[in-house]
């Protein structure tokens, strides 16, 4: 099955990548790595599917050669990965050389291979230490991450292509202190509108770091919300504005109008930290470009009855990925389009993660996964229709370049444009690996 574009499709300089994150790949347990977290929260019953853990995820850590040459072997002309705070900071604050040796070998492999390095600083393994006191409610751990990004920018900053501070600060701050979903698995509204401030403020810690050093080529990667409301009912319209200014306009207020939303604030702001209104030039400082990350929308209703934010999500009719996610590329436009109008403008954005999980297996030896090569067509063709009508489209990168540790759902879901055993650790490239490489590996 093949793909309906090619790269001569889009725009010259157009990056196609695959993407990572270091606790779901590396193996925490190599290298003299701290405990993080996702350990301690993995290790309570309950939290995680299987009771699994990043110890040795796909031991990307030795493996990442193999797996380099995989990525090379695809065409892509990028590779997305992450650096784990806990592996150059095992106590949050004191590097590990080991760590950042490690770093080390990896940004000379990509680059030997032709490949461009993007490094993104945080993907959620805050050290225990730093959880200890409080994580992402207290305004420290802010100021320590500022010292992580130094501490990683003056080893590899020289050979990586661009910067992002922070994955999914929703994820970070929402999800995991609201909802619940995430590590430390909090439900509480006071922790959550504080980690929503304090990760924005290590955001902007780390931009302020990053220029200092002469860093360019900058952004932070969001996982912005596309909802729609349930019916046309005006308690349903109101609830997915709700919902619009948790996922979307409390990112994209602060960091393009320096400010946060107004109706956020006025239902919640009283468990804001005191004097945050002092950090938000920080928070807004110019970025280079923004990476979005998009898998699916949202599908809202009123729940009145409920304490704010007085809404629920509602199951779509839709086709679904085996995270149970409706597949709607349209919404990658319009969410694309939206940003771009309202926000960005001329900013460049880039598809920093887009992809699905299936129930994939190895059948005489091939992975054919012709429900992924669709989702990935439909997505980028939502792409192409956005370039042609002019938003500045930089990149994009599939989620993810091999199955792995996919949070509290463990191992089951797999995302990967390669397949991974975990029992032998051998990779075998899926068929929607295969399409990318027939569509993107000739005249880079
Ligand atoms: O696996 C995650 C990734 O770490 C962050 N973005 C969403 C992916 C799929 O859930």
């Amino acid at each position: 099955m093949a793909f309906s574009f090619t790269r001569q499709d889009f725009p010259e300089g157009f990056m196609f990548g695959a993407a990572t994150a270091a606790y779901q790949i590396e193996g925490s347990k190599f290298g003299k790595c701290g405990s993080s977290h996702w350990d301690t929260w993995a290790a309570t019953p309950g939290n995680v599917v299987g009771a699994d853990d990043g110890s040795v995820a796909c031991d990307h850590y030795h493996r990442y050669a193999e797996d380099l040459d995989i990525i090379k072997s695809g065409g892509f002309d990028a590779y997305r990965f992450s650096t784990s705070w806990a592996r150059v900071m095992p106590d949050g604050k004191t590097i590990n050389q080991d760590g950042l040796d490690y770093y080390d070998r990896l940004v000379d492999a990509i680059t030997e291979r032709g490949i461009k390095p993007n490094l993104t600083l945080y993907h959620w393994e805050l050290p225990s230490a730093m959880a200890d006191i409080g994580g992402w409610m207290n305004r420290e751990t802010p100021l320590r991450f500022g010292d992580m990004t130094r501490a990683v920018i003056e080893r590899i900053g020289d050979r990586v292509e661009r910067v992002a501070t922070i994955n999914e600060p929703w994820c970070v701050a929402w999800l995991s202190h609201f909802l619940g979903g995430q590590a430390p698995g909090l439900r509480d509204i006071r922790a959550a509108m504080r980690a929503m401030h304090h990760i924005q403020l290590a955001h902007g810690t780390a931009m302020q770091v990053l220029r200092d050093h002469g860093q360019d080529n900058l952004g932070i990667v969001l996982n912005l919300g596309h909802g729609e409301p349930a019916s046309q009912n005006a308690d349903d319209i109101a609830a997915t504005k709700t919902f619009d200014a948790i996922h979307t306009r409390w990112f994209m207020d602060s960091l393009f109008k320096g400010h946060y939303p107004k109706d956020m604030i006025d239902a919640v702001g009283q468990h804001m930290p005191d004097g945050y209104e002092n950090d938000m030039d920080l928070i807004s400082q110019p970025l280079d470009w923004l990476g979005i990350n998009y898998y699916t929308r949202g599908i809202v209703k009123a729940a009145p009855e409920q304490p704010w934010p007085h809404m629920d999500g509602v199951e779509g009719p839709l086709p679904k990925t085996q995270m149970g996610w409706e597949i709607y590329p349209e919404g990658l436009e319009m969410l694309l389009k939206r940003i771009h109008a309202e926000y960005t403008f001329d900013l460049p954005l880039m598809v920093t993660e887009n992809g699905m999980a299936n129930d994939d297996t190895i059948e005489n030896g091939r992975c054919d996964d012709p429900v992924r090569v669709k989702y990935f067509d439909d997505h980028l063709q939502a792409v192409l229709r956005c370039i042609a009508d002019g938003v500045p489209m930089q990149g994009y990168f599939g989620w993810s370049l091999l199955d792995n540790y996919e949070w509290a759902f463990g191992y089951e879901k797999r995302f990967g444009l390669v397949h991974v055993d975990y029992e032998t650790q051998v990779r075998t490239p899926k068929a929607s690996f295969e399409a990318f490489r027939q569509a993107i590996s000739t005249n880079r």
